[in-house]
């Protein structure tokens, strides 16, 4: 057996075969694997703000914030102001976060005040000691370099779905961009934070074919988001089947397997899941969660069930003391 390997030639057939293996076989190799290459008792807590909400240009058809679905019901801001963004961090950090994460529903970035305020809001969020994550769209190589020299942990870009099944989920921007965003973090020496969305109508090739362009990455991506796709009114997904709570172990799993040594994000959509089917990813090879009352503009799970599960699985943090 050589699972625990770190590949960068998985093909997408492999990975499939990986993720139809009986459930308890192939949750039982994942948390081996997550034993030898993680400490299985930690589980990151992340937390996400939104720092610039609606009106995006992008027609991402799962995306409650794409100017394109009008008939979704969201307010529409402005770029929030990095001392604000700044003291909810704070905030975050004293309710037990370890990492802060801001997105903002931009194409791409443009150099100019909004991107400097930005750069603010990373430095402000280092000072406290915190990992600082941000998605920001699309970036040129100059402006990946100015977030890396902002001391900037990770920036978010995920490929969202497999290569062939994209077409269906965006129009206005291609793989490729993607792909050239991705780089540009790398060679600016962040670490990439890249996963995707399932639940969107896609099969299990297009799951495992995303994997495989992850894997392909070399060094892999250090953080990985799974998501389940939070099926939003008036988008083009709202009307999507709930995710089956086994088919997010089952990705999970096979992320774990083919990409043992990063971090990988029960992300959105883990307010569908109990409490025992959250463990469940975990055993399989989650260990960071997003924590807090919302996500971006969708509710999170709720934190005093969060509280709850961490006590219940033994990881005290500050969240659990706050509590107390
Ligand atoms: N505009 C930037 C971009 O797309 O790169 C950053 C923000 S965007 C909201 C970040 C990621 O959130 C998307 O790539 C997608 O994977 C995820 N996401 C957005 N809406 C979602 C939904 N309804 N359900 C699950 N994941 C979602
Ligand atoms: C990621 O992969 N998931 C997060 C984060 N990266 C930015 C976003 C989830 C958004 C869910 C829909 C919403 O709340 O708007
Ligand atoms: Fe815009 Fe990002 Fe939403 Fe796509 S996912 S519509 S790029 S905010």
């Amino acid at each position: 057996m050589t699972d625990g390997l770190i590949r960068h030639d998985w093909t997408a057939g492999e990975i499939e075969a990986l993720h139809d293996l009986p459930l308890l076989e192939l949750v039982g190799r994942a948390n081996a694997v997550h034993r030898q290459w993680h400490d299985p008792n930690a589980v990151q807590r992340a937390s996400l703000l939104s720092i610039k909400t609606g009106g995006c240009p992008e027609d991402c058809a799962y995306c409650p914030q794409s100017a394109h679905h009008r008939a979704v019901d969201l307010e529409r801001d402005r770029l929030m102001d990095p001392d604000a963004v700044v003291a909810i961090a704070a905030r975050a950090k004293d309710a037990g976060a370890e990492r802060f994460c801001m997105g903002a529903a931009w194409r791409q970035v443009r150099d100019g005040a909004e991107f400097d305020a930005v750069i603010e809001m990373v430095r402000g969020v280092r000072a406290l000691g915190m990992e600082a994550c941000v998605t920001l769209g699309m970036l040129e190589p100059h402006q990946a370099r100015r977030l890396a020299e902002a001391g900037l942990t990770a920036y978010n870009h995920n490929l969202d779905t497999g290569p062939d099944y994209y077409g269906n989920i965006i129009t206005t921007r291609t793989y490729d961009d993607r792909l050239r965003t991705l780089h540009a973090v790398r060679d600016a020496g962040l670490q990439m934070c890249c996963g995707g969305i399932i639940g969107m109508g896609e099969s299990v090739h297009d799951r495992a074919a995303m994997l495989a362009v992850l894997a392909g990455f070399d060094p892999h991506p250090e953080s990985v988001p799974v998501n389940a796709l939070v099926a939003v009114e008036g988008t083009p997904l709202a009307h999507r089947p709930v995710v089956d709570p086994l088919e997010l172990v089952r990705m999970v799993a096979t992320a774990r397997l083919v990409l043992p040594g990063s971090v990988v994000r029960l992300s959105a959509g883990r307010s569908n899941l109990n409490r025992e089917a959250q463990i469940l990813c975990m055993i399989a090879g989650a260990n960071s969660v997003f924590y807090g009352d919302t996500l971006l503009t969708t509710p999170n799970a709720d934190m005093a069930e969060d509280i709850a599960l961490f006590r219940a699985i033994g990881s005290r943090g500050a969240a659990i003391q706050a509590a107390e």
